[in-house]
C-alpha cells in the first residue's frame, strides 16, 4: 500500500486545488473518507473541498447533522453551484467509494474537469471512469475509510474526535457492525481510530435511527421466509423501495438462525426491480446475482431486473437456488 500513497502523494503534487467527490446518497464511509482525506490534503499544504448536496442532510440523522456543522470550520464544503469559483488549470477530481461515471453524486462534474483521481474498494465495473491521473480499486478493504485511515497513518495526519468518530461510524456500517470484509487491518484501523479520537458513544448516536424506519423495516422482516432450511427471502410490498432498504433487510435476515443466505426483493423504479443478496459464504451469491445480470462478492451482490415483475424476480431466484442446492 505505501506504494499507492507515495504515487499518490507524487500525482497530487501536481495540483493545488482538490475537490473530493463520493458517489449518491453519501453513506458515513463516504462521508467520514471524504473529511479524512481532506485532513491530509491540508497537511499537504493544498486548498481541498468536498463536494456535496444541502438536499441531502434531511436523511443525516440530528447528531450527524450537528457533526456536519460542527466540522465546518475546518472542511470545505461545496455545492455544485459554488464549484466553478474554484475550477482552474490546477485543480484535481478524487471520486471516493465509487468508481462508476453514473455513480457518483454529480455525473457532469466528470465533464468540468478533466484530472480526476478514483479510490474505490468496490468490485470493478465495466463501465468506470476512463482517462484517470490515477486509478485504484482494492476491493478486499473493508471500507473506504480503512484505505484513507492507513493513508492518514502513513501520513502522520491528526484526525480529530469528530473526524475520526465519523470514520469509525463508516466502518462500522460498511462491514455491518464488524461482521462482513472484516480483517486484521480492519481492526487495526479501528484501533488506530480510536487511538485518534473516535468516541464510541459519540459514534452510537451518530448511528442512530428513527423509531418509524425501524418499525418499517420491522415489517419488512415479519414479511419474510426462511425455505429450503437455509435461505432467507423478503419480498417488499411497497413501490419505490430503496437500494439501500434492500440491502439493510438482507443484512438483518442473515442474523437469524440457519440462515446461511438471505435475499431482498423490492420495486426500486416503476419497471426496475432490485435485489440485494448477503451470505455466510459457503453460498456464492454473487454467481446467482450474476444470473439475472448484477454482480458483487461471494457473501455480498445485488442486481437489478428491468420489466420483470417482483413475483418473477423471486420465481428465478427460486429457480436457481433449486438447481445448485
Ligand atoms: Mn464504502
Amino acid at each position: 500500500m505505501e506504494t499507492l500513497f507515495e504515487k499518490l502523494t507524487e500525482v497530487l503534487s501536481k495540483y493545488q486545488n482538490i475537490i473530493v467527490m463520493s458517489h449518491q446518497n453519501p453513506d458515513l464511509d463516504a462521508v467520514g473518507s471524504s473529511m479524512g482525506l481532506c485532513q491530509i490534503l491540508k497537511k499537504m499544504g493544498k486548498k481541498s473541498y468536498i463536494l456535496f448536496s444541502q438536499k441531502d442532510l434531511k436523511k443525516y440523522n440530528s447528531s450527524v447533522r450537528k457533526a456536519l456543522e460542527k466540522v465546518k470550520n475546518e472542511i470545505d464544503f461545496l455545492y455544485p453551484d459554488t464549484l466553478k469559483d474554484v475550477l482552474g488549470d490546477s485543480t484535481v477530481l478524487i471520486v471516493l467509494d465509487v468508481h462508476q461515471k453514473d455513480r457518483v453524486e454529480y455525473p457532469e462534474v466528470l465533464d468540468q474537469i478533466d484530472k480526476v483521481i478514483v479510490l474505490d474498494h468496490h468490485i470493478k465495473n465495466n463501465s468506470y471512469i476512463k482517462d484517470t491521473e490515477l486509478f485504484y480499486i482494492d476491493s478486499t478493504m473493508s471500507s473506504m475509510v480503512e484505505l484513507i485511515s492507513h493513508y492518514a497513518k502513513f501520513y502522520g495526519v491528526n484526525l480529530g474526535v469528530i473526524i475520526s468518530t465519523i470514520m469509525l461510524a463508516g466502518m462500522e456500517i460498511d462491514t455491518n457492525g464488524f461482521n462482513l470484509k472484516t480483517t486484521e487491518k480492519t481492526f487495526e484501523v479501528a484501533a488506530y481510530l480510536t487511538s485518534s479520537g473516535a468516541d464510541s458513544v459519540f459514534k452510537q448516536t451518530l448511528l442512530k435511527e428513527s423509531k418509524d424506519e425501524y418499525l418499517r423495516r420491522a415489517d419488512f422482516i415479519k414479511s419474510s421466509f426462511v425455505f429450503h432450511k437455509n435461505i432467507g427471502m423478503c419480498v417488499l410490498p411497497t413501490l419505490n423501495c430503496k437500494k439501500e432498504e434492500l440491502a439493510e433487510v438482507a443484512e438483518e435476515l442473515l442474523n437469524f438462525e440457519y440462515v446461511e443466505a438471505s435475499f431482498a426483493i423490492g420495486q426500486l423504479d416503476e419497471n426496475v426491480v432490485g435485489v440485494s443478496a448477503r451470505s455466510m459464504g459457503d453460498i456464492n451469491v454473487c454467481d446467482i446475482m450474476k444470473k439475472l445480470g448484477g454482480g458483487g462478492h461471494v457473501t455480498n451482490a445485488a442486481c437489478q431486473v428491468i420489466d420483470k415483475t417482483v413475483k418473477e424476480v423471486e420465481r428465478s431466484i427460486k429457480n436457481i437456488l433449486g438447481e445448485i442446492l
